[in-house]
């Protein structure tokens, strides 16, 4: 795997990129669609590969571990087989999933013992075998098993907590150069800077990450409900640091204005349930707004779903229709609904990528922050 920077913003810290893997090519800046079980949820991968264009999913060790397991994954030939997807795939390493899904838990230095939230059995994740795991799903780019802190956290658990997650990224990168890649292609692993919303761990861990040999760098900790002038703080913070020819990911980000923002900041990927979420909850995101489709002012709305819209979705099926279908809960209309945001945020990104390439990007952003937020 390997980055190319092909353009820096003059007027921020944006830049587009690409990022060459085994299954293809990622223009950056980039969304990731979330496809935890293999799945990104409702939506064929004929619709991810043409309807969405999407350049590259993301999957879950933690679920792909408990459900269905790595005994079947290898038996596949791992991820991309099993699923039939042949563009490149991300898996996350669990260090966020055994906080925020299983029942209870129990962190050591040595790793992490967490209760399953399917079945209640208790099972135990080292940096080590997050890394063997990942190797058995067989994504193009792994992540560094890492704990994620809470917010708020205080800066003694914040600072003790980073430590440990660098001597697990250690332990990462040993077990890395232990073990081959079982399917014949390359996988790039992705260390995790931490730190929480204090400036000087996310100095020290950004300097500590950005001193590896790594392919590409992450950014984790956020977005787990602090305030966005804390993310786009912290998140600068660590763009400054990190080394200019690696992609930066900033992990679990966010509304179509995060993005923005921290395109502007200088992050190359993203990747969010929000726009597969919040559409199942009947809420789109436009060029030119937020709409809530079960709003009774769209009853009889036989407008298109979004005039400006980029997938088929959006010109043949009207909001009265989309409403309905919302309304009494028909698998169609979650799909319809994933679909149009999911085009939305990836037409976002290519948009974004054609104007850090023609110079008007930082006015372009600040229209569309403002336009983006407002409620139709
Ligand atoms: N670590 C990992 N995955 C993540 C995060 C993290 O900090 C976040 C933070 N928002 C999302 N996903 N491993």
């Amino acid at each position: 795997m390997h980055f190319e920077l092909k353009h820096q913003d003059k007027n921020s810290q944006a830049r587009a990129g690409k990022l060459v893997t085994d299954h293809g090519e990622i223009e950056t800046p980039i969304f990731m669609p979330v496809g935890t079980v293999g799945s990104v949820k409702g939506i064929h991968q004929h619709e991810i590969e043409n309807e969405i264009n999407a350049q590259i999913i993301l999957g879950n060790t933690y679920h792909l571990f408990l459900r269905p397991g790595t005994e079947v994954l290898e038996a596949a030939g791992g991820l991309h087989k099993f699923i039939d997807y042949k563009r490149p795939i991300l898996t996350d390493s669990g260090g966020y999933q055994v906080y925020s899904m299983s029942g209870s838990r129990k962190i050591t230095e040595e790793g992490v013992k967490f209760q399953s939230h399917v079945d209640g059995s208790y099972h135990f994740f080292t940096p080590e075998r997050a890394i063997d795991i990942q190797r058995s799903i067989g994504a193009d780019i792994i992540m560094a098993f890492d704990e994620c802190t809470p917010y708020p956290c205080d800066y003694q658990y914040a600072k003790r907590s980073m430590k440990m997650t660098h001597r697990w990224l250690d332990r990462c990168f040993t077990q890395m150069n232990n073990t081959q890649p079982k399917y014949g292609y390359d996988q790039a692993l992705f260390p995790i800077v931490q730190g929480s919303v204090y400036t000087d761990l996310r100095q020290e861990s950004a300097k500590y990450i950005a001193d590896t040999d790594s392919l590409g760098n992450a950014i984790g900790g956020l977005s787990v409900g602090e305030p966005a002038e804390e993310l786009y703080a912290m998140t600068e913070v660590v763009t400054d640091i990190l080394p200019k020819e690696k992609p930066r990911y900033l992990m679990g980000v966010g509304t179509p204005m995060n993005l923005l923002e921290c395109i502007a900041l200088g992050v190359d990927m993203f990747d969010c349930v929000m726009p597969t979420r919040n559409a199942r909850h009947g809420m789109l995101f436009t060029s030119e707004g937020i709409i809530n489709i079960k709003n009774k002012k769209w009853e009889k709305d036989f407008t298109p779903i979004d005039p400006n819209g980029t997938s088929s979705v959006d010109t043949v099926y009207t909001k009265a229709y989309l409403r309905h279908l919302i309304k009494t809960k028909e698998s169609l209309g979650l799909q319809i609904a994933s679909i149009h945001n999911l085009a939305f945020y990836l037409a976002l990104m290519k948009e974004a990528r054609k104007r850090i390439i023609d110079g008007s990007f930082k006015e372009w952003k600040n229209v569309m922050v403002k336009k983006m937020a407002q409620r139709l």
